[in-house]
């Protein structure tokens, strides 16, 4: 038998009376919900829409990002140990994909991940007991993964211990992301998601708060010479593990993993991706603190950089010393990110190869979690591409069905289909690209699609 851990109990009993209702605060990044006073477990109603929304990743591009409650990272939720969650998860009707949750919190099958799968329009419930206190990530578990999660469905749900956590004067929430675009760093317009470089884990965009820029400027923290600050720290991933460290400051105490245990003094926290940490420091003088992952190229090349901007008082007992411009200063030069890549004019004719292999990358990032990646589709919602007569039968209308999306009863092979697709954002040339690759895939043949053929279709529904 093996010897138990120490002595105090550090899960809640699961009999533990649950007193009364609420509804759960939740907060965007940076902010937290206030500390949990309660005395008592009670039954929180957790209410969390999905939405999926385009925005600037870094200024000047822009990203399509799947979220929880409209922000990545997700909204942050903040319940007590002992505590019975009953969570609202609602898929907002705009949206063109199925999501669900699974929350690291969570004790049962799939995190929460199977019982609140839940299409465009609807909503999903379920419910569970708070059994470990502690900071935990959540994110969507639907397939494909990694994509996303690589689009920003992931966030924080703090467990408070019973006895709660001693008072700051500052708490804030800060989640770490690496994203993969088709397009390097900087690249301007709308950037596609890359399958290629999240599986080969080659991250354009490292990102704290999900933009270049979330936590500088006018948009830094803010604390005072004096104050205590906690940061809860995520890493959502998909991929990279971080080496979260603040420059010019030294973690009074960390729990490492966003777990009980205490560490002190520490320059730099490993945060796993899918995990946590809390950090802790005082305010001693004023500075602009920047937060980084100190596997430095993703700060300074690749967006992982925030600042806490404290003021107050100097004390020169603790430090003094010469202000250079541009040390560690984004708005001074010190951040040198990459020369933005200039984007290539897009020629107006492609190979059938070349739309084969450019075809596939958008197949992968538009299609493929409907039509799946053997084309076979998942009836009886998403109807087959591979061999479909109904595509190869009419090249315009399968145009405009890329381009404007389609709804009601269609017959593929025989069967009938009585779905929704939506619209497709895609540009002529990627919307050839694809339907060269389509059409041309498992079993299917037809000639290379241009995107002057594209642009024909798109004139005539006026998009
Ligand atoms: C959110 C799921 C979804 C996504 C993403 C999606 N489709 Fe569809 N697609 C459907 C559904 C559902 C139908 C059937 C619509 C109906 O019943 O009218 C459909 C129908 C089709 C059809 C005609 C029917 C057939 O099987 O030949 C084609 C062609 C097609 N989609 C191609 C694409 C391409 C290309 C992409 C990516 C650029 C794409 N779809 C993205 C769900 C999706
Ligand atoms: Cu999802």
């Amino acid at each position: 038998m093996a010897a138990n851990h120490a002595a105090a109990p550090m899960r809640a009993p699961a009999d533990e009376p649950i007193v009364g209702e609420e509804i759960a605060v939740l907060t965007a990044p940076p902010f937290v919900p206030p500390p949990i006073t309660r005395k008592h477990a009670t039954k929180v109603r957790v209410r969390m829409e999905v939405k999926e929304y385009t925005a600037p990743i870094v200024d000047g591009t822009e990203y399509t990002f799947w979220s929880f409650g409209g922000s990545v990272p997700g909204s942050f939720i903040r319940v007590r140990e002992g505590d019975m969650v009953e969570f609202h998860l609602a898929n907002h009707p705009d949206n063109k994909l199925p999501h669900n949750i699974d929350l690291h919190a969570v004790t049962g099958q799939g995190g929460g991940a199977s019982a609140s799968f839940v299409a465009p329009g609807q909503e999903a419930q379920f419910s569970f007991r708070c059994l470990n206190r502690g900071l935990y990530i959540y994110h969507c578990a639907t397939a494909p993964v990694g994509m996303h999660i690589a689009n920003g469905m992931y966030g924080l749900i703090y467990v408070e211990p019973r006895e709660g956590l001693p008072k700051v004067d500052k708490e804030f929430y800060i989640c770490q992301g690496d994203f993969y675009t088709e397009g390097a760093y900087g690249q301007a317009g709308l950037q596609q998601f890359s399958m290629e470089k999240a599986l080969k884990e080659q991250p354009d965009y490292v990102l704290f708060n999900g933009k270049v820029g979330a936590l500088t400027g006018d948009k830094a923290i803010t604390a005072e010479v004096g104050q205590t600050v906690r940061l809860f720290v995520g890493n959502g991933g998909p991929n990279l593990v971080s080496s979260f460290h603040v420059i010019g400051e030294i973690f009074d105490v960390v729990m490492a993993e966003g777990g009980d245990d205490i560490t002190r003094n520490v320059q730099t926290t490993l945060v796993p991706a899918g995990g946590s940490a809390i950090v802790e420091f005082k305010i001693d003088v004023p500075a602009t603190y920047i937060l980084v992952d100190h596997s430095i190229f993703r700060t300074f090349n690749k967006g992982a950089l925030g600042m806490l901007r404290a003021t107050g008082a100097e004390n020169k007992q603790i430090y003094s010393g010469r202000e250079q411009e541009g040390i560690y200063h984004p708005e001074g030069g010190g951040v040198q990110t990459m020369p933005r890549a200039a984007s290539a004019p897009i020629p107006a004719e492609r190979t059938l190869a070349e739309r084969m292999t450019l075809g596939q990358r958008v197949y992968e990032s538009s299609c493929f979690a409907c039509h799946q990646k053997t084309g076979l589709g998942l009836p009886p919602a998403f109807p087959p591409l591979a061999k479909s007569d109904y595509m190869m039968a009419d090249r315009a209308r399968t145009i405009e069905g890329v381009l404007a999306g389609r709804a009601g009863k269609i017959t593929v092979n025989g069967v009938q289909y009585d779905g929704v697709m939506p619209a497709q954002v895609l540009n002529d040339d990627d919307v050839a690209n694809v339907l060269s690759y389509v059409m041309n895939s498992w079993g299917n043949q037809a000639e290379v699609m241009q995107a002057a053929e594209v642009a024909k279709v798109r004139a005539r529904l006026g998009h």
